[in-house]
């Protein structure tokens, strides 16, 4: 079947965010008062944990129980001043996106192919993401977005990447994922889609082995990836074109 969609996540795949997710929990818990630093080690932990609201009451439940009662119920307003932290560091330009992301956006683009996203995160953060890096277009580039919140269920449960489907209207053999975690290739193989991995700086040792391709980054003409797993790609980068063979040739 011809390739006709692309589905991004976005944290860890368009950019790598984590750190600044993490410095904007720490920035939260500090604004309330709250004596709790999560450094790398922890936040390696607390990541497979979907959503920040989620991720807040796991760390509360397993590591300050006694406070349960009386932290609870400010967790919304933690995780609203932290994408506000967040937020404002991405616009402020704290990362860029990863190599071959723009570039095989437009190839895609200019072939007719329709773009979506499908993330756990907060819709402000996708939106902040996008108007920075993609100052032109920013999520007009995009025929679907789906976040966190739009889902009853987050990665690993594929509902994220249902909904993307149902909004771009295409066939799940007609589309591809793009993803950075154990999580989100689960929930997009949940989906039924094939997935091409770049592995997050939290999530290398991850486990890939459902995914189609890894590679280190999409890569760019003259600048090539590291191969890690699965389909090659012809000088070491993800071209549409290269996509739409290896698609159109394999089951999906
Ligand atoms: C990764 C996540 C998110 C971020 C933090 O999302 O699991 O929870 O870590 O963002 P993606 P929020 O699916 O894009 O990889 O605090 O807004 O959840
Ligand atoms: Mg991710």
């Amino acid at each position: 079947m011809p390739l006709q969609g692309l589905i991004f996540d976005v944290d860890g795949t368009l950019a790598e965010t984590e750190e600044v997710h993490r410095q904007a929990f720490n920035e939260a818990f500090a604004a309330f008062g709250l004596p709790w630093k999560w450094e790398r080690p922890l936040y390696k932990e607390l990541l497979p944990v979907s959503g920040g609201k989620e991720r807040i009451l796991h760390y509360l439940t397993k590591w300050h129980a006694q406070d349960l009662a009386a932290v609870r119920e400010k967790i919304p307003a933690i995780y609203d001043f932290k994408t506000q932290q967040y937020t404002g560091a991405i616009l402020a330009g704290a990362v860029e996106l990863k190599p071959g992301i723009a570039r095989l956006m437009g190839e895609a683009k200019a072939r007719g192919a329709r773009l979506a996203i499908a993330t756990t995160t907060h819709r402000d953060n996708v939106e902040a993401l996008l108007q920075h890096t993609l100052p032109e277009q920013g999520v007009s580039l995009f025929d679907a977005i789906v976040a966190g919140d739009e889902v009853s269920a987050k990665k690993p449960d594929p509902q994220v990447f249902e909904a993307a489907l149902r909004k771009l209207r295409l066939p799940v053999a007609s589309c591809v994922a793009f993803e950075d975690s154990a999580n989100g290739v689960n929930a997009a193989r949940g989906a039924g889609l094939r997935v091409v991995v770049t592995p997050g700086i939290y999530t290398a040792d991850d486990d890939f082995s459902a995914a189609s391709s890894v590679v280190s980054d999409l890569g760019e003409r003259g600048r090539p990836h590291q191969h890690l797993a699965g389909w090659k790609w012809p000088d070491g980068y993800v071209s549409f074109a290269a996509l739409r063979t290896k698609t159109e040739e394999g089951p999906a």
